[in-house]
């Protein structure tokens, strides 16, 4: 287990700066972005150079960052310049728990009472750099303790992309496919391409295909097929915010294989780590779900699909409810219904 985040993460922080591929341009372009303010770290949460629910928390760990060393070196001006980087990353993109446990790990320590500036700058980097190893450690964690339900030779669903972009270095779901991977087990993973954004097409069949493991391929419209032929034994996603009660929000289109799942008798697990499970928030209608631009729908690879004033309603996520899920594969181990219960290792 390797931790230190460093070049070749896919994010990770070097000299005063932020650096992360940018998820925008792959697979066709490997870029490095090179972030040096709070706006320029919001702007690329919020228009999903990075993206996947840890990955966005270390970014807004990082950003915070940004703010206190840009800051004039004394503490009132890093304690202001901070809490103004965290309400401007706060406000990039809502659904993620993640994000805002890592912004509030940096509130944390802006109100420790450290009195001299070198010390809380240097405060805030180990609090960002312990987010960042966290989130390497919990999905190692996870990725084990999912293997219990990836028997040799199965066939797995997934939809959107929780792998090592979403989360540094192993990921969630995909993470766990990895770790099968690992061990000698032989899965074959159906991806959902994962309209509009193509998470599923340009990154997970990515990931999978760098180290290896057989996948397919298919538009979001095929998963009730590949069920219907009894060709997937499971399926696995991340999830964006997990509430007290199980619901658990994930890429929009994650209810729909949930339900598809249910018909088919396969059974639905989702994984995540401990920093997206929100006790505060009881259900489902206390899950705040992002809209997105309408021309992420109206268009597909920049070119119009529809008519240019097309209305289009354009919800980022959707609410998979606890009675869907069979299980869902954490850093703690496997927890199960009822999640009112088992989630309270969590608090
Ligand atoms: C990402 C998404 C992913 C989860 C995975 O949406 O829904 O499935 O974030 O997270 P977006 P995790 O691309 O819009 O950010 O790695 O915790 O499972």
């Amino acid at each position: 287990l390797k931790l230190t985040v460093e070049p070749g993460d896919s994010i990770y922080f070097k000299d005063g700066r932020l650096f992360m591929l940018d998820q925008t341009l792959l697979p066709a372009r490997t870029v490095v972005l090179e972030l040096e303010t709070p706006a320029q770290t919001e702007q690329a949460i919020r228009r999903l150079a990075v993206r996947g629910a840890p990955a966005i928390g270390i970014a807004g760990a990082y950003g915070a960052l940004l703010g206190a060393m840009n800051a004039e070196p004394d503490v009132d001006s890093i304690m202001l310049a901070t809490r103004e980087a965290i309400a401007l990353l706060a406000a990039s993109r809502p659904t993620a728990r993640n994000l805002f446990w890592a912004l509030e790990v940096m509130e944390a320590v802006l109100r420790s009472g450290i009195e001299a500036p070198d010390a809380l700058i240097k405060a805030l980097r180990d609090a960002a750099d312990r987010i960042a190893l966290e989130v390497i450690e919990t999905d190692k964690a996870l990725a084990d303790a999912g293997q219990e339900v990836i028997p040799d030779g199965c066939s797995v669903l997934t939809h959107c992309n929780s792998g090592a972009l979403a989360a540094l270095r192993y990921g969630t779901a995909v993470g766990v496919f990895v770790e099968a991977h690992r061990r000698g087990k032989h899965i074959h993973v159906f991806v959902d391409e994962t309209r509009p954004l193509l998470q599923g097409s340009r990154l997970t069949a990515w990931d999978l295909g760098r180290v290896g493991i057989p996948y397919t391929l298919i538009p979001d419209n095929t998963a009730a097929m590949v069920m219907k032929q009894g060709k997937v034994d499971l399926v696995m996603t991340g999830a964006d915010r997990i509430a007290a009660n199980g619901d658990s929000a994930n890429k929009i289109g994650t209810y729909g294989v949930a339900v598809l799942a249910r018909a088919h008798g396969i059974p639905f697990y989702i994984a995540a780590p401990g920093s997206t499970v929100d006790l505060q928030c009881p259900a489902e209608p206390d899950i705040v779900i992002e809209e997105r631009y309408p021309d992420e729908v109206r268009t597909c690879g920049g070119t119009m699909t529809a008519p240019s004033d097309a209305p289009v309603y354009n919800p980022a996520f959707d609410v998979t409810p606890a009675g869907y899920i069979a299980g869902i594969v954490t850093d703690r181990g496997i927890l199960r219904p009822p999640y009112s219960e088992s989630l309270k290792v969590f608090s």
